[in-house]
C-alpha cells in the first residue's frame, strides 16, 4: 500500500479522563506552541490543524476512574469519525493528545476506514507501557492503561465496539515497542495472545534498526496501512521528562528519530498518535518540542 500522504490534518485531544495525574489535557497546546503545523508544513506538506474533539471537564463526569469510561467513549467516538473522515479522504490524521485512552478512537477510525476496503489495519505501540488491561484486571482504573486491549476486542464494549470491524486490530497485526513496565496481568495476556512485543531489552541487545524492520514486516503483513501510535513516555524522561508517567530506562533521541526516519522510508503509515505529553512536569516546552521533531522525521525529514 502506498497512502497518498502529502496533506495532513491535526486533530487535538485534550483529554486527561483516562488517566489519574492531571496534565496531559495541555498536550494539544503544548504541540501548537512547538509549532508543529509549520514544521511539517515547512516539509513540503499541506497542513489543516482541525482544532480540537470537545472533552467534557472532569467537573461534569464521575470522578471514580472506569466511572469515566462513558465519557471517554464519547470522546473516543467523536474522534474516531474524524479519523475515519481523514483518511477516507487521503489525509493523514495527526492526532495530539491527551492520554492515551484515546486512541480507542482514532485507531478505530482508521480501522473503519480500511475496512470498507477489504483491509485490516496495522498497529505500532511506541510506549513503555502495554496499556493492555481491562476494567477486570487494572490495578489503577487508569483507563490510559486499556487502550490496546479494547482495540483487540476484549473489555468493556463502550470502548471495544467503536470501529465498523470487531477487533478493530487484530494480535497478529499490532507490534509493541519500548516497553520497560508491565502488569503481571499484562504479561500474561501478551503471551496468551502471541503478540510481538518488542521491549528494552529487545533494543538494547537487537538495535533500533533491527527492530523495527521485524516490526514494520509484522504490522505490514496482511494488512492495508499502518496506524503510528506514540505514547511519549517511550522516550527516555532525561529527554522527556514532560510526560503522563515517566519511566526510566526508554530510548534515546536518536533511537526514536531513526525509528520514525524508518516508518518514513516504509510510506505505510495513514495515521499518527502522538500522546500522553504533559506539560506540567516539562522543563520549558521541551518534550514538546522533541516530540514535534520525532513528528517531522516520522512525515520525511531528513538531515541531508
Ligand atoms: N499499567 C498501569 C495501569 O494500568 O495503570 C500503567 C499504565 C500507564 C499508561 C501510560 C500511558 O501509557
Ligand atoms: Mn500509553
Ligand atoms: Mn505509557
Ligand atoms: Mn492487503
Amino acid at each position: 500500500p502506498s497512502p497518498d500522504r502529502d496533506a495532513v490534518r491535526i486533530i487535538g485531544v485534550p483529554m486527561d479522563l483516562g488517566a489519574s495525574r492531571r496534565g496531559v489535557d495541555m498536550g494539544p497546546s503544548a504541540m501548537r506552541l512547538a509549532d508543529v503545523a509549520d514544521v511539517i508544513r515547512r516539509l513540503g506538506l499541506s497542513v489543516t490543524d482541525e482544532g480540537n474533539v470537545r472533552v467534557p471537564d472532569r467537573s461534569e463526569v464521575p470522578s471514580s476512574p472506569l466511572g469515566r469510561i462513558g465519557a471517554i467513549a464519547l470522546v473516543a467516538a467523536e474522534l474516531a469519525a474524524r479519523t475515519a473522515n481523514a483518511v477516507r479522504h487521503g489525509t493523514c490524521p495527526l492526532v495530539i493528545g491527551g492520554d492515551h485512552s484515546l486512541s480507542v478512537g482514532s485507531v478505530a477510525g482508521t480501522a473503519t476506514v480500511l475496512a470498507e476496503r477489504g483491509e485490516r489495519v496495522g498497529l505500532i505501540w511506541f510506549d513503555a507501557h502495554a496499556d493492555i488491561n481491562t476494567p477486570d484486571t487494572t490495578l489503577t482504573g487508569n483507563v490510559h492503561g486499556m487502550p490496546v486491549a479494547h482495540l483487540l476486542g476484549l473489555g468493556d464494549e463502550r470502548l471495544s465496539r467503536l470501529a465498523s470491524v470487531t477487533p478493530a486490530v487484530r494480535a497478529e497485526h499490532l507490534v509493541y515497542i519500548g516497553l520497560r513496565d508491565l502488569d503481571e496481568a499484562e504479561k500474561h495476556t501478551i503471551a496468551q495472545l502471541g503478540i510481538r512485543a518488542f521491549t528494552m531489552r529487545d533494543i538494547d541487545e537487537r538495535g533500533m534498526r533491527n527492530v523495527m524492520d521485524e516490526a514494520m514486516q509484522v504490522v505490514t503483513h496482511g494488512t492495508g496501512g499502518v496506524h503510528v501510535s506514540l505514547d511519549a513516555d517511550f522516550i527516555d524522561p532525561r529527554e522527556a521528562p514532560g510526560v503522563g508517567t515517566p519511566v526510566r530506562g526508554g530510548v534515546s533521541l536518536r533511537e526514536a528519530h531513526l525509528a520514525m526516519e524508518i516508518i518514513n522510508d516504509s510510506r505505510v503509515m495513514l495515521a499518527m498518535d502522538l500522546v500522553e505529553i504533559n506539560p506540567i512536569l516539562d522543563r520549558a516546552n521541551a518534550t514538546a518540542e522533541l516530540a514535534t521533531d520525532l513528528v517531522a522525521s516520522a512525515f520525511g525529514r531528513r538531515i541531508l
